[in-house]
């Protein structure tokens, strides 16, 4: 096995239902993933130690999703030059809103890309297609990728016709 390319971290294991959204992409595109837990509150030496080390260890892109305070990808984001894509994740109360805000709205100079609450599907597009600018075998699969969706479109289109 090759080093992981992509981190996919969150903030507790309650997370992970909606995370292995974004590990199924990367399974689909054939992209080595690490999966682990590390939180911005619980264990903030353990978020420092991996954002330092991701580069050096060979990761390219990090996603990172998180509920409620969700101050791990901005957190992540400050000790890293690696892109970081940042899930808010929909907890118990408010929605998710609590966390896409948290996430969204970073100062100047630190951004963390964004997706949708409980997005990590579209995280891990994003980060295919992030590795895939300089890989053009993925960027053949994303390609396959995006004409599949746009044939099941048009095959329900039709569907809806006749
Ligand atoms: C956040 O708090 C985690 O990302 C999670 O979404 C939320 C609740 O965590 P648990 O209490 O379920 O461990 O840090």
């Amino acid at each position: 096995m090759s080093k992981p390319l992509v981190g996919i971290i969150m903030g507790s294991d309650s997370d992970l239902p909606v995370m292995s959204a974004a590990a199924a992409i990367c399974e689909e595109f054939e992209i080595e993933f690490e999966l682990d837990i590390v939180s911005a509150h619980r264990t903030p030496e353990k978020l420092v130690e991996y954002s330092k080390s991701a580069e050096a260890r060979g990761l390219k892109v990090i996603i990172a999703g998180a509920g409620g305070a969700a101050h791990l990808p901005g957190m992540v984001a400050s000790e890293t030059v690696l892109p970081v894509i940042g899930v808010p994740v929909k907890g118990s109360s408010l929605e998710g809103m609590d966390s896409l805000l948290s996430i969204v709205q970073m100062p100047g100079g630190v951004p963390v890309a964004t997706v949708a609450i409980n997005g990590a599907k579209n995280a891990g597009i994003l980060a295919a297609q992030i590795i895939g600018s300089s890989d053009s075998t993925l960027r053949e699969k994303i390609a396959l990728y995006k004409q599949e969706m746009k044939a099941q479109v048009d095959a329900k289109s039709e569907k809806l016709k006749n």
